[in-house]
């Protein structure tokens, strides 16, 4: 049994993402590292030029392969399927982890053992994500707080609250990680604290706490996704362990197609 040929209509391209994307990086190392991908092109674009185009392809319901990942919305919009990736360059299900300058233990013991105990499910990322679309994540992220108390009461209790002192997190700009940085936002303001939350590219997540220009992420996917700058930075930040389990990336494609793995797509 032969799998269908997609390659001319999809012209040879995986559709992809923002080029500081971590997931951007895997996917060109996954060009190189299978051979039936020689030829192959990855067009870099945006986060909403790449659903764009899925859209576009699914309304036609012509073929398309996306760099995509879990948590996000698409998935229960459209049937979409992650294709297999035998030789594994995509990552493995992944964690999102925590993590902070150095000192922040010692300058702010409160944030960071809220920061410490922040841990929370796929779902209820996803909770706010669904609700961020028809409000704001802003919205969003208070409304799960207030509604999940039970769970944000096991990060703060027994905690003191604070006096406005000034807290800078960091964060990506997708969807699931502006889930938690709002979420995150919230909690350390009902403590008291100032919060400012800024978006910025993978390396400058890093970049930022390595060198003490933010306080705390709670973005990094590890240990694949943005494993380079993790290993980069890693004698200059403190990681406080994961907050999320299962997250994961991979070449994306509708239910439609006739094919199972990377490994179908042909040269
Ligand atoms: N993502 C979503 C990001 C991390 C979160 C998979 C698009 C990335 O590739 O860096």
């Amino acid at each position: 049994d032969e799998a269908p040929n997609y390659s001319e209509e999809v012209e040879y391209t995986i559709t992809g993402i923002e080029p500081g994307a971590g997931i951007t990086e895997l996917a060109k190392n996954t060009l190189e590292e299978y051979e039936n991908l020689e030829g192959w092109t990855l067009q870099e674009s945006s986060t909403a030029g790449m659903i764009g185009a899925l859209q576009e392809a699914i309304q036609n319901e012509e073929p398309i392969v996306v760099t995509g990942w879990t948590p996000h919305w698409i998935f229960s919009q459209y049937d979409l399927k992650f294709l297999e990736d035998p030789k594994g360059t995509l990552g493995k299900t992944e964690n999102i982890n925590t993590i902070v300058r150095k000192g922040l233990e010692e300058d702010m013991p409160i944030a960071y053992q809220i920061l410490d105990r922040f841990h929370w499910e796929p779902k209820d990322m996803e909770t706010v994500m669904l609700e961020a679309q028809e409000s704001s994540f802003e919205e969003a992220a208070k409304n799960w707080v207030e509604e999940n108390s039970d769970k944000v009461d096991e990060w703060t209790k027994g905690v003191d609250k604070v006096d406005g002192k000034e807290i800078v997190l960091v964060s990506t700009l997708w969807e699931s990680e502006r889930a938690s940085g709002n979420v995150m936002k919230v909690v350390l303001e009902q403590q008291g604290y100032e919060v400012s939350l800024k978006t910025v590219a993978p390396a400058i997540v890093f970049q930022s706490i390595a060198g003490a220009d933010a306080d705390a992420t709670v973005a990094p996917w590890l240990p694949t996704t943005h494993g380079s700058f993790y290993e980069k930075y890693k004698e200059d930040f403190v990681d406080l362990g994961e907050n999320l389990t299962g997250t994961k990336n991979g070449f994306v494609v509708p239910e439609y197609m006739d094919i199972e793995s990377i490994e179908d797509l042909q040269p």
